[in-house]
């Protein structure tokens, strides 16, 4: 990887994506691109993009003549369920169009699936690599299409495509928009602001989740590891922890006794969170690249709540 083309660059991964890519191959090397004008914290070149847009997508790959695209820019599983037909479009369509244009150029690609590509009838504990998938909401359904369509481009094309699944991941960079897991993000906020918060999961739900410097390390480890390596290509299983409302009240109260959790499920949410697994296998990022996660939720509480606190 030398010159990486990021969209969505201004989302939960993206904004913080860019940000170490920079520090790691050089600013201008890194074009961050998103829906959003405005720019990156650190300095590099920006681009307004659209990725349904595919001429426009196809001229700034050009342009800066990438090596490496990381397609981030999606609609999340909450958002999707409200719009459904525009969640597809940008899902899918911005997706065929970043493999096309890797395609051209001859680029690396990566894009995230995640745990939401699984559904109610896929095993729910140690969920498998490969396994049954068949997702009830359309970011899932758009989640497992990707996958395909990823290894599609791999097997047809020969174009070095890679991904994981991502978990639900914890930042204090940027706020997450419309996911279902987002109570995991809000929750270290209200903790800090008013020692109380009230989730709209309720207790006894797991899900997989991960802090995002450990999402951000599998990115890049993924990316630069030898592909001889790999027997799988897209959709990595990767996770750091299990864990349910109640054991982030139980992490946070270790260093804010008085924090006090409520609940007020949101139904729709909570059927999303339901229909996915509690726990996930990633013994073949394990062991095909070295996925190794470093933060653990007490680790990762006590950096989210000094971050918060300073933020
Ligand atoms: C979401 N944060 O909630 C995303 C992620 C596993 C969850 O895909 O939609």
């Amino acid at each position: 990887m030398k010159k990486i083309l990021v969209t969505g660059a201004m989302g939960q991964i993206g904004s913080e994506l860019v940000d170490q890519l920079r520090h790691t191959y050089g600013a201008s090397n890194v074009i961050a691109t998103d829906i959003k004008s405005g720019g990156q914290s650190t300095e590099g070149p920006y681009e307004t993009l659209d990725v349904t847009d595919g001429e426009r997508f196809h001229e700034f790959a050009k342009k800066y003549q990438v090596d490496t695209i990381m397609h981030l820019a999606a609609l999340l599983s909450a958002k999707a369920e409200n719009n459904p037909k525009f969640a597809w479009d940008l899902n899918m369509g911005g997706l065929v169009n970043a493999l096309e244009v890797a395609r051209d150029l001859n680029t690396q690609f990566f894009t995230p699936s995640s745990i939401g590509s699984f559904g109610p009838s896929t095993p729910k504990d140690q969920t498998p690599q490969d396994t049954l998938q068949r997702p009830t909401t359309m970011y899932g359904v758009n989640k497992v299409a990707g996958e395909l369509l990823c290894d599609y481009y791999y097997h047809r094309f020969g174009l070095d495509t890679r991904g994981v699944r991502f978990p639900g991941l914890i930042s204090y960079v940027t706020l997450p928009g419309g996911g279902t897991t987002d109570y995991a993000v809000d929750i270290y906020y209200e903790a800090v602001k008013q020692q109380s918060y009230t989730s709209f999961i309720a207790e006894g739900t797991y899900m997989d989740m991960m802090y995002m410097p450990d999402a951000l390390n599998a990115i890049i480890k993924l990316m630069e590891t030898d592909p001889a390596k790999l027997k799988h290509r897209n959709a990595f299983n990767i996770t750091a922890m299990s864990a349910a409302p109640e054991d982030f009240e139980k992490a946070i109260q270790a260093h804010i006794p008085e924090f006090k959790l409520y609940y007020d499920v949101d139904p729709a949410r909570q059927r999303i969170a339901e229909s996915w697994p509690n726990g996930i296998d990633p013994t073949a990022a394990k062991e095909e690249w070295g996925f190794k996660a470093e933060y653990d939720l007490a680790a990762m509480t006590k950096d989210m709540l000094e971050k918060v606190r300073n933020k």
